[in-house]
């Protein structure tokens, strides 16, 4: 039992000191998204005044995640399709673990197929997949599993570290940036 309520214990301030440095709180609600300027799997480049004007998600991911990151990409579409989110992977190499943006688009298209029937699900055609090392380290963001709504302003109004499986919480969390 004591070394039940030890592990708890530790777990508790792992847990305390992940949260640490994200910027769910209060205090951090009105935290610009810092600017960027990235090349896309789709060959277009995307940066904040490409983005001001229309509240956007960015999903702090990799090319190598496959889980948090699949799960939130499709819970994300589910709860509003066709919402522009931009995938910004936090891994500096390029073509992390040999994977260009382009596969790392096919191989989240791929998630949700199911290959004994041959139904190839939904396709995230409004993701665009780019890098974002630069303003995820500016946020405090080094790895993948986290996911920011921006207001049409620029503002970060939400964040969500860890996943997203319920389309509700997704549309609370993009309610609040609009
Ligand atoms: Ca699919």
């Amino acid at each position: 039992m004591v070394k039940t309520n030890f592990s708890m214990l530790v777990a508790l301030l792992f847990i305390s000191a992940g949260l640490a440095g994200c910027t769910s709180d209060e205090s951090e609600k009105d935290q610009v998204f810092p600017q960027f300027s990235s090349v896309a799997d789709n060959d277009e480049t995307y940066n904040k005044a490409r983005m001001s004007g229309s509240p956007f998600i960015v999903m702090f991911s990799a090319e190598w995640c496959n889980n948090p990151c699949h799960t939130s990409m499709f819970t994300i579409w589910e709860a509003i399709p066709e919402l522009t989110v931009l995938v910004m992977s936090t891994d500096p190499a390029e073509n992390a673990s040999g994977i260009t943006l382009q596969d790392w688009h096919e191989a989240a298209n791929a998630f949700d197929d199911d290959d004994s029937t041959g139904d190839t699900g939904v396709t995230l055609t409004t993701y665009a997949f780019m890098k974002g090392v630069e303003a995820g380290e500016e946020l405090g963001v080094t790895s993948p599993g986290t996911v920011m709504f921006v207001n049409a302003d620029g503002y970060i109004t939400a964040t969500k570290v860890g996943m997203l499986e319920e389309p509700q919480e997704v549309l609370d969390l993009w309610e609040t940036a609009q």
